[in-house]
């Protein structure tokens, strides 16, 4: 629908003479708002950008402190839209300085001739939409209001400056500055005394410089931070021969990637390297400079996993300690308070060998804080340092702060941003915001943004925004919304992502700790950049799912939903597998699906160390089973857990469900000893199930050969295993033994009927499928014995069995049956916990190191373990880190 028709509704205020009608209004000239205006012109919508800044730039425009530069490399810190602009600028060095991307910047707005539509030194004073009109509507400091389809803000992540936050600054006599709003003409700081409070990137870049120049600095640390040494130069030849061999490629590998730079998914564990071969791989990243490089490619469980973090940052903390002379420097300097990569993590050059310097003090506000600033300089709670200049590099109000500091906006109904941020940030796909028509925000919060390579980003984003404002106005609608559920949805996916990676584990500006008052949480979109694109992408896909378009005449669509219902991880697994297009494994007949599986099984990753691994011989129903041995690294004798695998009972044995052993017997300072029990269809029911039940006696008879503690034993299962402990647990209490102090069932098979919903729900897509659960029933078990509750406990009698703890996954065909089971055995009177894993699928928990998000879920399996063995719930610290004795041959 042509805009003009729909100005024929807009209010007499929108139509005054002084304010500028336009299709789209955007706020910012950075990196987002240069693009995003040159995407707009060409696709034909009429657009103005507000900038309060006296030219583009935005973040580069103000942060003109010494030693500012980018430190994603600048190849990759480059647009990327246009390939011709791409050949014809060439950085000059790995990381450009400030005044270079600059010019960059310049470089770009001339090219495409943008400036004529930017308004310079105009500041945006408020944005209201007005519902009659469909528009929003902007009042400026300068020069005519705007009113505009279309409000995008473009203001970056770290534009608002956070206050000094300390008393007395205004009582100082000397300069003052800040590192966000650094003077244009530059400070002499020869000869004088300086003060820097803060050390994160903007300190870490600008310490060195000022020290060299300065006659005395003292610099106010509060949080020690890790620094790498950037190594700049010229451009290292191995990403610029990368970049030039095929530019789409690399480019196009950005897109998808993690962090937004070509580089490879890391699939080496820590624990699978030596200690030489992990050393060998951060010296190679610490001399690479690249904080991509080394937040990435060391091993797999770097970002995610506590133990693998460690190593790193003990690795950096040996860096410090060889480079600082003076030990108690040295350790001021160390952080130890959050895990590498968590807090953002600086590129520096001499940052660490700045405080060798005599002229050079350091700080250490959590052992003195500063008590206020007075005339001469700064007060800490034990001396004063008197000053002539004190610079602040204090950081930001970040992500939301660049959105609500810039002005108000309200939205439908009068609702203020700011009320319904509140409580921390709510977006749809960090783009967009429910109540809040026809804006949208570039690298919003809930946006990878910050945590990825921000000019892929930028272009994502934009490209995404303005796609929809050109589908938007070819199918004649005038408005689109997020809903509150795709939001609630969002929220919620968020939330999930934040379990993915360490972030949540750290004060820092982007959980928002880092301003007094400010409501906690990841903000940023902490998936990864590729999965982000694809979810975009999917809504489009699905329909505009999660959005309400509206058009003149009442017209409207809504697609309501939430994009991202799977735990992030699983998403990727059933892609990836998707992406496989397997045949289906019920087709692949018992030993194809067999060698398919064990195929499949060494594509994981490595199952944890544990005290000692060993294998051996039992006592099953009608002759002798192998079983597998996981002993802790801690003094015994243990409690045993008797395990069965998964696998229909028709795929698997002792070692299938190795890592899922491993990790459960580190997590619960147990023994577990995996059955190798007979499998169908050589052997059929009741095979299985009295193999599990003959197993179990026999090892609570051996418990003390194999090193376990005499008394009850536990069981635990997955799947067909899930099904045959709970059987176990049935056979004995009416066959006179063993004792079972706790079952632990984890997606059990517990009933022969297949009409529950999520048979129904979950019977295609989720890896187990109805098709093969039933090929897996077929070949076990005939029909007529079905009902038996040998196969089907939950035909059983209930009363009387030991506690149990149930886990049962959304996404499984098998879900419902497991609760039904709980259910029942609650009814009878029979302790029971259960565990609803929102997102997850039947594969997730035995997924070790690959669904990360089922951590918590292990977690709480351990403890429900531990309970039922009469063991404090937590394992000391001590306990759980010791480290594992050498690995002994078979147990038995
Ligand atoms: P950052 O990274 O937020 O760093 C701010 C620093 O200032 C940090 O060390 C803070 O300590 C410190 N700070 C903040 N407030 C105070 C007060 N009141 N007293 C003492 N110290 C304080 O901002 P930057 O400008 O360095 O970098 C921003 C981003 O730009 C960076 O991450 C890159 O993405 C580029 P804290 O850690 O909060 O204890």
């Amino acid at each position: 629908m042509p805009e003009a028709m729909v100005e024929t509704r807009a209010t007499d205020a929108t139509r005054s003479v002084s304010t500028q009608q336009v299709d789209v209004a955007v706020v910012g000239a950075g990196f987002a708002g240069l693009y995003i205006l040159h995407r707009l012109r060409k696709a034909g919508f009429s657009a103005v950008v507000l900038e309060e800044a006296g030219d583009v730039g935005g973040t580069w425009y103000w942060n003109r402190y010494p030693g500012a530069r980018c430190d994603i490399q600048t190849i990759d810190y480059s647009y990327t839209f246009d390939p011709e602009l791409d050949k014809a600028w060439t950085w000059s060095e790995k990381y450009a300085t400030q005044p270079e991307i600059l010019r960059y910047l310049g470089f770009v707005a001339d090219r495409y001739d943008l400036r004529r539509d930017i308004r310079f030194g105009t500041k945006v004073k408020q944005a209201t939409w007005d519902d009659a009109s469909e528009r929003w509507l902007i009042s400026t400091d300068n020069g005519a209001n705007v009113s505009c389809r279309h409000y995008i803000m473009a203001t970056g992540c770290l534009s608002a400056p956070k206050p000094p936050e300390i008393d007395g600054v205004k009582d100082f006599k000397g300069e003052v500055y800040f590192t966000g709003r650094w003077p244009h003409e530059g400070v002499n700081l020869k000869g004088k005394r300086v003060a820097v409070i803060g050390t994160g990137s903007s300190g870490i870049q600008s310490i060195p410089l000022i020290a060299a120049d300065a006659a005395q600095l003292t610099v106010f640390q509060r949080t020690p931070n890790f620094a790498l040494p950037a190594g700049n130069g010229p451009q290292p030849t191995d990403r610029k021969t990368l970049f030039e061999g095929d530019r789409t490629t690399y480019r196009e590998q950005a897109r998808w990637s993690m962090a937004g730079v070509p580089y490879p998914q890391q699939t080496a564990v820590s624990w699978q390297l030596s200690d030489a071969e992990r050393r060998e791989r951060f010296e190679k990243a610490w001399a690479a400079g690249d904080l991509v490089h080394i937040l990435t490619q060391l091993w797999a469980d770097q970002a995610v996993d506590v133990d693998g973090n460690t190593i790193v940052g003990d690795l950096i903390r040996e860096k410090i300690r060889n480079v600082v002379k003076d030990p108690e420097i040295a350790a001021a300097l160390t952080p130890h308070d959050h895990p590498f990569g968590a807090k953002r993590p600086c590129l520096d050059t001499n940052y660490y060998a700045t405080y060798n310097r005599p002229n050079v003090t350091l700080v250490n506000l959590r052992q003195e804080p500063i008590k206020e600033i007075t005339a001469d300089g700064i007060t800490t709670d034990r001396r004063s340092f008197d000053v002539d200049v004190i610079v602040f590099a204090t950081g930001f109000d970040a992500m939301t702060g660049a959105i609500l500091a810039v002005h108000p906006i309200t939205g439908r109904g009068g609702k203020p941003l700011s009320s319904v941020w509140a409580g921390g940030p709510q977006t749809y796909l960090g783009l967009t915001v429910a109540g809040f028509p026809n804006l949208f925000m570039i690298t919003g919060p809930g946006s990878p943004s910050v945590l990825s390579n921000m000019a892929v980003s930028i272009e994502q984003h934009a490209d995404w925004v303005v796609d929809r404002l050109i589908a938007l106005r070819d199918a004649g609608f005038t408005s689109m919304e997020a809903t509150e559920t795709a939001q609630a949805g969002w929220t919620r996916h968020m939330a999930d992502c934040s379990m993915l990676t360490l972030h949540r584990l750290a004060n820092t500006w982007y959980t928002g700790a880092n301003v007094p008052g400010k409501a906690q949480g990841v903000m940023p979109y902490t998936g990864g950049v590729g999965p982000y694109r694809s979810i975009c992408n999917e809504v489009v896909g699905r329909g505009m799912l999660g959005f309400k378009l509206k058009g003149p005449g009442g017209a409207e669509q809504c697609n309501d939903g939430e994009i991202v219902r799977l735990q992030p991880d699983v998403r990727l697994v059933l892609g990836m597998l998707a992406e496989m297009n397997l045949p289906p494994i019920e087709t692949m007949g018992a030993q194809g699906a067999r060698d398919f599986l064990n195929e499949f099984n060494k594509g994981r990753p490595a199952g944890r160390p544990v005290g000692e691994v060993g294998e051996g011989m039992l006592q099953g129903a009608d002759g002798p089973l192998p079983y597998k041995l996981y002993r802790p690294a801690t003094p015994g004798p243990h409690p045993i857990v008797v395990y069965f695998h998964g696998g229909g009972w028709v795929l698997g044995d002792q070692q299938s469900d190795d890592p899922f052993c491993r990790d459960m017997c580190r997590r619960t300072g147990m023994i577990f000893v995996s059955v190798g029990y007979r499998h169908a269809p050589d052997y059929r029911f009741p095979a299985a199930a009295e193999d599990g039940y003959a197993a179990t006696r026999w090892i609570a008879e051996h418990a003390a050969d194999l090193g376990g503690k005499p008394g009850p034993v536990l069981v635990a299962g997955w799947s067909a295993g899930g099904n045959i402990a709970a059987v176990t647990c049935q056979l004995a209490r009416d066959r006179g033994g063993p004792e079972i102090a706790g079952q632990l069932l984890l997606s059990p098979v517990t009933d022969c009927s297949f009409d529950r919903p999520s048979y129904i729900e979950n019977a295609t897509g989720y890896f187990l499928t109805r098709g093969l659960m039933f090929w897996f029933w077929d070949l076990y078990c005939s029909p007529a014995d079905r009902t038996d509750p040998r196969v089907s406990p939950l035909r059983g009698k209930l009363e009387g069995l030991p506690p149990a703890f149930i886990v049962t996954s959304e996404f499984d065909p098998l879900r419902d049956e497991g609760i039904a089971y709980a259910e029942e055995l609650a009814k009878a009177g029979v302790p029971v916990e259960q565990l609803k894993a929102q997102g997850h699928f039947h594969s997730s928990f035995v997924m070790v190191d690959v669904v990360i998000t089922g951590v918590p879920g292990r977690v709480k399996m351990a403890e429900a373990l531990r309970r039922f063995a009469g063991l404090p719930t937590q394992q000391s610290d001590a306990s759980r880190h010791a480290p594992p004795p050498e690995v002994n041959a078979a147990a038995s």
